[in-house]
């Protein structure tokens, strides 16, 4: 077994620290998406959609998107629970975790990929060129993310985790989301207190530096 990461990306990030949390060990491989090792032959043959994370098992199964990594790692090593235990349980993490995807990361990597550098004319993930930046994407990008923050602002007056009592993968999402968004200065601002408290104990999770 072999997962294909790259350290500073957010997605894999996630995965990894599904890893730590769990205490699994897999050997990774660096795909250096900045230097565009995504589109080299030798990984467009691994994932034909140019991105990572990718998990590959030993029987040759290969597993891109990093939630169908984790519920992989989740059915085969179920402790610690992260997405959830029952039917109520795991749609609720389930659920908190698709809004942290579309509304957090998605917002998030809007704004990123409409403005650094290093995107453009690559504006979307796994494609080669030809995908220009727009900058009122990202702009929306900028007021999704503040909309994203103050829906967690509401959840955490109420629980201690996004989706309630548990750490789970849903905290994973968020965090990386909002850990990201310091690459374009977004930052939790004085006014979601909750969300403060919340990513502060998070990020003093060892998993965090995963
Ligand atoms: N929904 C996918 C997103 C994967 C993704 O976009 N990965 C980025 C790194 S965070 C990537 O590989 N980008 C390649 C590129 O920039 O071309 C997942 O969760 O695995």
């Amino acid at each position: 077994m072999k997962l294909y990461d790259f350290s500073l990306a957010p997605n894999p990030r996630r995965v990894r620290m599904f890893l730590a949390e769990k205490g699994i060990e897999v050997p990774m491989v660096q795909v250096n998406t900045r230097e565009r090792e995504q589109f080299s032959d030798w990984f467009q043959e691994i994932n034909p959609r140019g991105t990572v994370p990718v998990l590959e098992l030993d029987d040759g199964t290969r597993i891109s998107e990093s939630v169908a990594i984790c519920r992989y790692f989740e059915v085969v090593h179920p402790e610690p629970p992260l997405m959830g235990r029952g039917a109520t349980d795991s749609a609720v993490v389930e659920m908190w975790n698709r809004r942290a995807e579309l509304e957090g990361m998605a917002a998030v990597g809007e704004v990123l990929r409409n403005t650094l550098p290093m995107f453009e004319d690559r504006a979307v993930a796994g494609v080669r060129g030809g995908v220009p930046q727009l900058a009122a994407l990202a702009e929306r990008g900028r007021a999704s993310f503040g909309r994203f923050l103050d829906v967690l602002e509401n959840r955490l007056i109420d629980t201690p985790f996004i989706a309630g009592q548990a750490f789970t993968i849903a905290d994973i999402t968020a965090f990386a989301a909002i850990d990201t968004a310091l690459r374009v200065e977004m930052t939790v601002p004085q006014s979601c207190p909750n969300v403060l408290r919340w990513q502060s104990e998070i990020a003093n999770r060892p998993s965090a530096t995963a």
